[in-house]
């Protein structure tokens, strides 16, 4: 005989809009209705960080105005997997917050809908050409800008060839014919919402655009909120080279004069989501939740105050508008990100599994700061009101919790084209200067030494094997392989990723000589 139902260890229910009420004292739930907002932003890149970062703020502005013209339309390029995890939820989901001694657990509720390009691009398109939208940001991660070596857009990504072939589909729908006929520079029709689905974030950012002209609906702002050294011009750059591919100048003016891209620097430690979370989070809530983030209690954003039309008021939620974003986020690519960067690689040799391990090493601890004091600092100067000494001090604080959980693996992730962005500048403005910047070579020379273990020796943290998880993986581990001679020389001659930087015989002696400290052999 089966026991009867209420003997069984039964599930929680799960986390949606019939269940606010549910939600137990002591979890902040949504300060409005969910339900009844309305959109006004899409956001490219649903994962983790947006939603412990931009969706928060916009969460507060909302309450804090009572303005409910900004719910957000969030968009995932890569895999359905959020859909599943967050549309039976209607958009809801909890952020945990992990501070060092306490935790807490909110749940925010923005998300008017969540959309994969891959199966509904018709619809984001719509959604970027609809009046009542006004902003679209991104967070797409270094890789999802698709960025040559000469900083264009990667054209022989086939994604992107895929999204530039599209605009050739469309003329041959307009007229007929074939556009190819070279004499001939006839505009190419961007696909509407009925086109092919759009594979990156700037193919699907034109086609909106072109929507959204078509439709007159009005300027828009679209905000990148990546770790991209001048993200908002990077993003325009793009932009506008996909549009050349349109020749469409009519679409191109309305882009100059109605499209803005303001620059923007974010900020919040956000670890991946582990079982630990989700067990930590239920016993809290009450509810089953699968689209559970978690984060640190830091958060910054400065956005440089440069819109098209109306914007949430981020600004009631704590977000910095200013003039000129660029010596902020100078500061936090070349100190946060670059001191993560070193602890992660640093760590992950050291068989630390996490980046709390790691500042907690004396060694490393060392080593970031002599990037910090000895390679940075001369190449920055400080944003208003900011002392970067402190700045330094508070980061190495903040990577010193050991609450969160964010692992070696997880930053070390992605160097080819994380490193251009937080580390190389350095490297640059250090040697045009005359200076060799040994400490920035170190930390080249410690993502030289991990993709090394990790592709020719194998590597176990917290007993599972580090994979090279990277865009370039397989020119990583080919440079990796053979003899330690000449290795520092083989990573330097990969220009897709250091650029010019491997002319310089002194910065590859000093790669070199950081390996030898390292213990490469
Ligand atoms: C990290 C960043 O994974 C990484 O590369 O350096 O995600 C970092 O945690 C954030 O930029 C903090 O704002």
């Amino acid at each position: 005989m089966s026991a009867p139902p209420d003997a069984r260890r039964r599930e929680p229910a799960r986390l949606s809009a019939a269940r606010l009420g549910a939600i137990r004292a002591g979890v902040g739930a949504p300060p409005f209705d969910p339900r009844a907002l309305r959109t006004g932003v899409v956001h490219l890149g649903i994962g983790a960080f947006h939603r412990a970062h931009q969706a928060v703020l916009t969460q507060d502005a909302m309450a804090a105005s009572g303005d409910d013209r900004w719910g957000v339309l969030g968009v995932t390029q890569r895999s359905r997997g959020v859909v599943d995890q967050l549309v039976p939820q209607d958009g809801l989901y909890g952020l945990l917050t992990k501070g060092a001694r306490a935790s807490s657990l909110r749940v925010v509720g923005v998300h008017t809908g969540v959309a994969y390009p891959g199966d509904e691009t018709g619809r984001v398109v719509a959604s970027i050409a609809a009046p009542a939208t006004h902003v679209v940001t991104l967070t797409v991660t270094e890789k999802g800008y698709r960025i040559a070596p000469d900083g264009g857009l990667d054209v022989s990504d086939p994604d992107v060839a895929a999204d530039l072939a599209a605009l050739d589909a469309g003329a041959r729908t307009a007229t007929g014919l074939p556009s190819t006929t070279p004499t001939r520079p006839t505009p190419r029709l961007v696909p509407g919402p009925d086109g092919p689905p759009a594979r990156t974030a700037v193919g699907l950012l034109l086609r909106g655009l072109a929507a959204r002209r078509r439709a007159d609906a009005g300027p828009l702002t679209v905000v990148s909120c990546d770790n991209l050294a001048g993200n908002g011009p990077v993003l325009a750059a793009l932009v506008a080279q996909a549009l050349e591919h349109a020749r469409d100048d009519d679409l191109r003016a309305w882009v100059d004069t109605s499209v803005r891209f303001p620059a923007t620097m974010v900020d919040r430690i956000v670890p991946a989501t582990t079982p630990a979370h989700h067990t930590e989070a239920e016993a809290l809530l009450g509810l089953r939740d699968a689209g559970l983030v978690v984060a640190e209690p830091f958060t910054q954003w400065v956005v440089e105050d440069a819109f098209a039309g109306p914007r949430p008021p981020w600004e009631l939620a704590g977000a910095t508008l200013v003039a000129d974003v660029a010596p902020f986020e100078r500061a936090k690519l070349r100190i946060l990100n670059a001191v993560h960067s070193t602890l992660a690689y640093r760590g992950a040799l050291r068989g630390l599994p996490t980046i709390a391990d790691a500042v907690a090493d004396p060694d490393l601890l060392a080593a970031a700061r002599a990037l910090v004091d000895e390679d940075v600092l001369p190449t920055l100067d400080p944003p208003p009101g900011v002392d970067l000494r402190a700045y330094r001090d508070q980061v190495l604080d903040r990577m010193a919790n050991p609450a969160t959980g964010h692992t070696t693996r997880q930053v070390a992730s992605d160097g080819s084209a994380k490193l251009p962005q937080r580390l190389l500048g350095t490297v640059r403005d250090r040697l045009a200067a005359g200076a060799v910047p040994h400490a920035a070579a170190a930390t080249l020379a410690a993502w030289i030494a991990y993709v090394r273990t990790v592709a020719c020796d194998g590597l176990v943290l917290d007993g599972r094997a580090v994979t090279l998880d990277d865009p370039r993986a397989d020119a990583l581990a080919a440079a990796a392989a053979g003899p330690v001679d000449g290795l520092a020389d083989r990573f330097l001659a990969l220009t897709d990723v250091v650029g010019d930087l491997g002319e310089s015989h002194e910065l590859r002696d000093a790669v070199g000589a950081a390996l030898r400290d390292l213990g490469v052999r």
